[in-house]
C-alpha cells in the first residue's frame, strides 16, 4: 500500500492523557508502519477493522497505562488491533501491535471454517459492482427484465450467512440483491428487481452462481422523497422553536472526559461498536460512586422474514459492517439544537489511513418536562421541578437504515439507551393480495417484515464491585388467610447465581426487570443498593431454534445474560461474526457456568422490536425507537434531586 492520505498532528511517541483516550490519527500511522516493517501489509493486504485495544480493566484501574500515572515500574502500553485482509488470496489474520513499544504483539491467522471472514470492507462495494455488470449470466437475467443498461442497476451486497452448502461456505462471499436507479436521482429502493440473486466471491471476484426463482415487475412508482412531485408543496405552518441558553451548558468537557451535575464519564468510538462510555460514576458529597464500568451496544442483529429465495438475508451491523465506521458528521440545527459540544471520531480507511468523521458525537443537555412536582392540600405548598438530561449521541448510516444511538443520564440518577431507527425500508416486490411476510407500502412494493435486536454490554459496577443480578417478577396473592381479600402483591426475587440460570428473557406480564446490586454495600435500610435494569417487552430471535441463524444470532434468544467479567469477551456474536458458523459469543462465554454472584459481572441485555412495516414506513421512515432503562433502586436513600431549584424567575416559591 502506498500513499498518506492524512498526516496525523500529534507525535506517535506522545502518550494520550489517559488509557482509555480513543486512537488518535498519529498512533494508526505508527501502528501501520510497525505492521508494514513486520511484513504484515504487503499489497494487496487492507484493514478490515483497526481500533484500539482498550487496556484491561485491572490495568486501568491499577493506573497503568496512563501517562503521568506510571505504577509499579510499568510503561503505559498503547496497543491496536487490526484485522487484515489479503484481497487476492483471502488470507485473514487478527493481529495486535503496541504503538508503545513499537512492536507487533500478536498474530493470528483465521481459519475460514471455523472463524468465519473478516468484516466487508469498502474495497468490497465496488467489487460487487464490477463483476455483477461484467458477468453474462447476470447481464442475460437482467435482459430477461427488461433491464439492458446495467450502469442503472445497483447491486446490494449482503453478507451470506452460513447454510451449510460447502460451496458457499468455504468462500468469503456476499449475496447480491438488485435495485434500478434509472434516473440519477432515483431513491433505488423503491424499484426492487426481486425474485433473483447473485453470489459473488470477493476473493475470485466473480459471480459464481445465480439463483433466479421468480419474476415480479419492479415496482414503478418514485420514492424520491427529495422530488416536490414526490413530497407535494411543503408545509409553511411550522414557526421556529429556538433553544437557547444563555449562559452556555451545565456540563464540562475536557478532552474525552465529560461532566454533568453529578455524572461524570468518559467518551470513547470504535469503528466497530461507535459509542462507547467509559467509568460512568455520580459524585454527591464528595464520594464518587462508580455505575458501569463499560457500556457500549458491541452488536446488532437485522433478520428478515422472508423464507423465499431470500431467507438468508439478516446483517450484523456492527460485527459484520462495523456500524461505527459509518457515523455520519452531525449538523447544527439539523441534527442536534442547543448548546452542543461536538467530537469527532478518528476511523481509518481500508488501507489503515486514518479518517476524521468530524461532529460525529453530539453532546448537549435537553429539558426534559416534570422532575417532580405536587401541589398539598393539607400545607399549601405547591412546588414544580424540571427534570433535565445530559444526552451523548451519534447517528450511523448502514445501507439504506439510519440509526441514532442515544444515551441519557438525568438528574434523578436514571440512565437511559434509545435506539432511533430511520431511513429507508429495505424492500421487495410485493407479489399482491395478502402475503404473510410483507407489506406492501407503494404499488407493487412490500417491505417483508424483520428485526432489529440490538446487544447492549453493560460491564456494570454498581459501587463499584462486587455486584450480582436479581430477577424480579410482580404478581398477586390468591385469597388465603393472609389475604382474604385477595388484593396482596408482592415481589418475587430470584437471584441469578450462575451464568447457566442466567439467559432469561423479558416477561411484561409479570413486570419483569433486573436488578444489579452491590453484595458488600447497603443503603440506610440495610438493603443493597442496586441499578435497576427496566426492558421493554418484545420478543427475542423469532427463528426456529434448529435455523441456522439461531446459532450464530445467539446472543439474540436471551433477553438477558449475565457473565463474570474477561477482558477477552467483548463481542455479543464473537470477534468474528462474517460468516460464522455460530455457537461464538455469549452461548461460549457462559459454557464454563462461572460464578455471578458478589463478583464482577457483565450484564449484556438483548432488546428491539418486530418490524412489520407500516404504509407511513415509506418512503422514508419516521424515527422509531426502542432501547431500555437503568434507574437507582435503593441506590440513594431518598429522592436525590430535593436539591434542585425551582428555574429562576418563573415559579413562585414558598
Ligand atoms: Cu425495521
Amino acid at each position: 500500500m502506498t500513499g498518506t492520505a492524512v498526516q496525523g498532528t500529534e507525535t506517535p511517541g506522545a502518550l494520550p492523557a489517559h488509557p482509555l483516550e480513543p486512537a488518535t490519527a498519529a498512533e494508526y500511522l505508527a501502528g501501520r508502519d510497525i505492521l508494514a516493517a513486520a511484513g504484515l501489509l504487503t499489497e494487496p493486504v487492507r484493514f478490515a477493522y483497526y481500533g484500539l485495544e482498550e487496556p484491561t480493566k485491572d490495568e486501568v484501574l491499577a493506573g497503568r497505562g496512563a501517562a503521568g500515572r506510571v505504577m509499579g515500574g510499568q510503561p503505559p502500553d498503547r496497543r491496536l488491533r487490526a484485522f487484515l485482509i489479503n484481497l487476492d488470496t483471502g488470507e485473514s489474520s487478527d493481529v495486535v501491535v503496541s504503538v508503545t513499544q513499537r512492536q507487533v504483539v500478536s498474530v493470528r491467522r483465521l481459519d475460514p471454517v471455523t472463524d468465519g471472514q473478516l468484516p466487508i470492507i469498502e474495497t468490497d462495494f465496488a467489487v460487487v459492482e464490477e463483476v455483477c455488470r461484467a458477468d453474462p449470466d447476470w447481464r442475460a437475467a437482467m435482459a430477461r427484465r427488461g433491464l439492458t443498461d446495467l450502469t442503472k442497476v445497483r447491486h446490494c451486497p449482503i453478507t451470506a450467512g452460513v447454510f451449510g452448502v460447502a460451496d458457499d461456505d468455504r468462500r468469503r462471499m456476499v449475496r447480491i440483491l438488485a435495485f434500478v436507479q434509472a434516473r440519477e436521482h432515483d431513491l433505488a429502493w423503491a424499484h426492487p428487481v426481486d425474485g433473483i440473486t447473485a453470489y459473488v466471491d470477493l476473493i475470485e471476484k466473480k459471480v459464481f452462481k445465480i439463483v433466479d426463482e421468480f419474476e415480479l415487475p419492479v415496482p414503478a412508482e418514485s420514492g424520491d422523497y427529495d422530488d416536490p412531485a414526490v413530497r407535494g408543496p411543503e408545509r409553511t405552518t411550522l414557526r421556529p422553536i429556538e433553544i437557547t441558553q444563555p449562559e452556555g451548558p451545565s456540563f464540562t468537557l475536557d478532552g474525552h472526559s465529560l461532566r454533568w451535575q453529578d455524572w461524570s464519564m468518559r467518551i470513547g468510538f470504535d469503528a466497530r461498536e461507535g459509542l462507547t462510555l467509559h467509568q460512568i460514576s455520580w459524585t454527591s458529597g464528595g464520594r464518587e460512586r462508580p455505575v458501569i464500568y463499560r457500556a457500549s451496544i458491541p452488536e446488532m442483529v437485522v433478520p428478515y422474514g422472508d423464507p423465499r429465495f431470500r431467507h438468508w438475508q439478516s446483517y450484523f451491523d456492527a460485527g459484520e459492517y462495523l456500524v461505527g465506521k459509518w457515523a455520519n458528521s452531525l449538523e447544527f440545527g439539523c441534527d442536534c439544537l442547543g448548546e452542543i459540544a461536538y467530537l469527532d471520531a478518528t476511523v481509518t480507511d481500508d488501507a489503515g489511513q486514518p479518517r476524521v468523521i468530524k461532529n460525529a458525537i453530539c453532546i448537549h443537555e435537553e429539558d426534559f418536562g416534570i422532575l417532580w412536582k405536587h401541589t398539598d392540600i393539607f400545607n399549601g405548598s405547591a412546588q414544580s421541578r424540571r427534570q433535565r438530561r445530559l444526552v451523548v449521541s451519534f447517528f450511523a448510516t448502514v445501507g439504506n437504515y439510519d440509526y441514532g444511538f442515544y444515551w441519557y443520564f438525568y438528574l434523578d440518577g436514571t440512565i437511559e439507551c434509545e435506539i432511533k431507527m430511520t431511513g429507508v425500508l429495505f424492500t421487495a416486490a410485493h407479489p399482491g393480495g395478502d402475503h404473510p411476510h410483507s407489506t406492501e407500502v407503494a404499488p407493487g412494493l412490500g417491505a417483508p417484515a424483520h428485526q432489529h435486536l440490538f446487544s447492549a454490554r453493560l460491564d456494570m459496577s454498581v459501587d463499584g464491585p462486587p455486584n450480582a443480578v436479581e430477577e424480579v417478577d410482580v404478581s398477586g396473592l390468591p385469597i388465603g388467610p393472609d389475604n382474604p381479600y385477595g388484593n396482596a402483591m408482592v415481589q418475587q426475587v430470584t437471584r441469578l447465581t450462575r451464568e447457566s440460570q442466567a439467559g432469561r428473557r423479558a416477561d411484561g406480564s409479570r413486570g419483569r426487570t433486573w436488578r444489579v446490586i452491590n453484595t458488600e454495600r447497603a443503603n440506610r435500610f440495610g438493603h443493597a443498593v442496586g441499578y435497576t435494569l427496566y426492558p421493554e417487552p418484545a420478543p427475542s430471535l423469532l427463528h426456529d431454534p434448529a435455523a441456522p441463524l439461531y446459532r450464530r444470532a445467539g446472543f439474540a434468544t436471551n433477553h438477558l445474560w449475565v457473565t463474570r467479567y474477561d477482558p477477552a469477551q467483548r463481542f455479543s456474536a464473537g470477534d468474528f461474526v462474517n460468516q460464522h458458523p455460530g455457537g461464538a459469543g455469549l452461548p461460549a462465554f457462559i459454557a464454563g457456568d462461572r460464578d455471578i454472584d458478589g463478583t464482577d459481572i457483565v450484564v449484556w441485555h438483548t432488546f428491539g422490536p418486530t418490524h412489520f412495516p407500516r404504509p407511513e414506513d415509506w418512503p422514508v421512515m419516521p424515527v422509531a425507537r426502542c432501547g431500555f432503562t437503568l434507574k437507582p433502586t435503593g441506590f440513594f436513600d431518598r429522592n436525590p434531586t430535593l436539591d434542585v431549584p425551582p428555574p429562576a424567575g418563573h415559579c413562585h416559591q414558598d
